[in-house]
């Protein structure tokens, strides 16, 4: 296939990709690969979506690095050694840029440059995108890439504006090195980034306060040095090692116990409860079957968490207050830490609760709370994103019928596959709501979106049609079909940013599709064996302006 690339000085391109996270650089690579005339914008000053952002201390991968890795190249993998179990954000991002650079993707990159909108025109069957440079081009198949975690939510509380220290949200962190040594400081909120964060803050200020408003569940990373083992194990296995993890639940290597927690002993559960935290991270949630299904079972499990709090935390009243009651276990993301509840053992550290004792302002010299006044140097916003959504809403996209893609998901992100959306023809997400996204191994459901965007892009040049558009049936079944499985669990039972119920006003449902990454794939892999079911394919043009088009292909 020739390189397209010369297309580029006309404006018009075969593929516009919206970001350069670990999406937007294997799809960059991809579509180049396969001869497709391509341009990927990127709002940052660099490459690395999620890993660019949040750079703040103690940032580091959930998932084990040797997965948490692309698979699609041979040499890259072997080339590569991840130096702990868990990698950091510093790691991860060297990573993402040394990939770039491999492959030389930087040529086809606009940096700093935000998409801002993107219209469908249904004539030339091409979208029209323009950005915040003022670029305008177009592109047969637009394609986001634009991360499930990436629009920063602050609270909406009055005063901000008057502080007069500095204060940072985890997910845009600066740059340049943040120093709170002798300050006092307050972080505002204990999901993931607050409960990572928390204890390296707490190690360089003089003071730090926690707010806390939802206790979260949190188990160890038991992180440390990648063992030669592992290393060599996985250099000499990958291939086979992935395969096996692309056959289970979440596409991430944990043991999964068929067992009942409720059919076994006490003791035994206990024993291997205890063996899992030993293991660490997500090993937890693979103790038993029936954990995210069954209320009973899963208090077994919480009830372990909060006996672990207990033993860590030496104030009974500060242990009673980090361990979580109104939500099952990992119905929100279950949190993996490095000393997070030791923290609290600290004498420069205090919690505050503040459901009961709510932050009513920020003031110039620190915030208040209906009972108290605190006086702070510096502010952390832990407080999370507009999930899922929040970044594709924030770019105007119009399809075919003329309405954003905003007004039609003003009452839930509606998609089929989480690929593409009735409406907007040849508008594809990588990693969209109603796909396995956020709760599997992303990289593996990226690669898998990737090469199934990839593979329909080259069917619809092969046919020289125009492209392909979720039917209103088939996205209408898929979202039936997201919310049937995740009723069947208890993730609904919580108020977290998979239901939406982080953000004032956003439409409480169940966002990413919880069925399983092997089933998720093997649905993909049947609608593409029955030609693209569930899709409209256009017809070629045939008008002039068409024909021209398709001598394009
Ligand atoms: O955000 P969150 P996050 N007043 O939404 C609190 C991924 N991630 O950035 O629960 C007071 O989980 C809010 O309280 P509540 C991972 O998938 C991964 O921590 O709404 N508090 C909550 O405690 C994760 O799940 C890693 O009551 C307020 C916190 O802020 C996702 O990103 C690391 C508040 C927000 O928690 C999001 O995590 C980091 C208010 N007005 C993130 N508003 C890895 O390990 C919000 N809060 C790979």
């Amino acid at each position: 296939m020739p390189d397209r690339r010369s297309d580029s000085n006309t404006g018009a391109f075969d593929v516009v990709i919206v970001g350069a996270g670990f999406s937007g650089l294997y799809m960059l690579h991809r579509m180049r690969e396969l001869g497709f005339a391509v341009r990927l914008y990127e709002a940052g000053e660099g490459v690395g979506g999620t890993w660019f952002w949040n750079r703040y201390p103690g940032a580091r991968c959930d998932i084990e690095s040797v997965e948490y890795s692309y698979s699609f190249s041979e040499e890259l993998q072997r080339e590569w050694q991840w130096s702990e179990r868990y990698a950091s954000q510093p790691e991860i991002l060297r990573y993402l840029n040394h990939v770039a650079e491999r492959f030389d993707l930087h040529r086809d990159i606009q940096l700093e440059t935000r998409v801002t909108s993107a219209t469908f025109d249904e004539i030339g069957y091409r979208w029209t995108i323009e950005t915040d440079r003022g670029d305008q081009v177009s592109a047969r198949f637009c394609i986001m890439a634009t991360g499930c975690l990436s629009t920063a939510k602050l609270p909406e509380y009055k005063g901000l504006e008057t502080f007069q220290g500095n204060w940072y949200h985890t997910g845009n962190w600066p740059h340049q090195a943040v120093n709170f040594e002798g300050q006092r400081v307050g972080v505002i909120g204990t999901g993931s980034s607050g409960i990572q964060s928390i204890p390296m803050i707490a190690e360089q200020a003089s003071h730090l306060f926690v707010f806390q408003r939802t206790p979260n569940f949190s188990v160890p990373a038991q992180n440390g040095p990648l063992t030669p083992e592992v290393s060599q194990d996985w250099t000499a296995n990958h291939a086979e090692r992935r395969q096996q993890i692309r056959k289970l639940p979440f596409a991430i290597a944990i043991e999964h116990s068929p067992d009942s927690a409720l059919a076994v002993p006490t003791e035994e559960r206990q024993r291997v409860y205890e063996q899992r935290w030993q293991r660490g991270g997500f090993a937890m949630m693979g103790a038993f079957a029936d954990l995210i299904f069954n209320k009973e079972a899963n208090d077994t499990a919480a009830d372990f968490v909060r006996s672990k709090i207990r033993g860590i935390v030496s104030d009974p009243a500060v242990a009673q207050m980090l361990s979580p009651r109104d939500f099952p276990l990992a119905t929100k993301r279950i949190c993996v830490d490095t000393g997070y509840y030791a923290t609290f053992n600290r004498e420069n550290v205090t919690l505050i609760d503040v459901r009961d004792n709510p932050i009513e302002e920020i003031t110039p010299t620190g915030l208040r709370t209906r009972d108290a006044e605190y006086a702070l140097d510096s502010l952390v916003f832990a407080s999370g994103f507009d999930a899922m959504t929040g970044s594709l809403n924030r770019i105007e996209i119009r399809g075919r019928t003329g309405a954003t893609l905003k007004q039609k998901w003003a009452q839930g992100p509606r998609t089929y596959l989480g690929l593409m959306i009735a409406g907007f023809p040849n508008l594809f997400v990588v990693a969209g709501p109603g796909s396995p996204s956020v709760l599997s191994n992303m990289v593996v459901s990226i690669e898998h979106h990737v090469e199934w965007i990839a593979d329909c892009l080259v069917y619809i040049r092969d046919r020289g049609i125009s492209g392909l558009e979720a039917t209103e049936a088939a996205e209408d079944e898929w979202i039936a079909h997201v919310n049937a499985v995740a009723n069947m669990t208890l993730f609904p039972l919580a108020n977290s940013w998979y239901m939406g119920a982080n953000v004032p006003g956003k439409t409480r449902i169940f966002m990413p599709y919880i069925g399983g990454f092997p089933n998720y794939q093997k649905k993909c892999a049947e609608v593409t064996a029955r030609g693209y079911e569930g899709f409209v394919l256009s017809i070629p043009d045939r008008s002039a302006a068409g024909a021209a088009q398709a001598a394009s292909w």
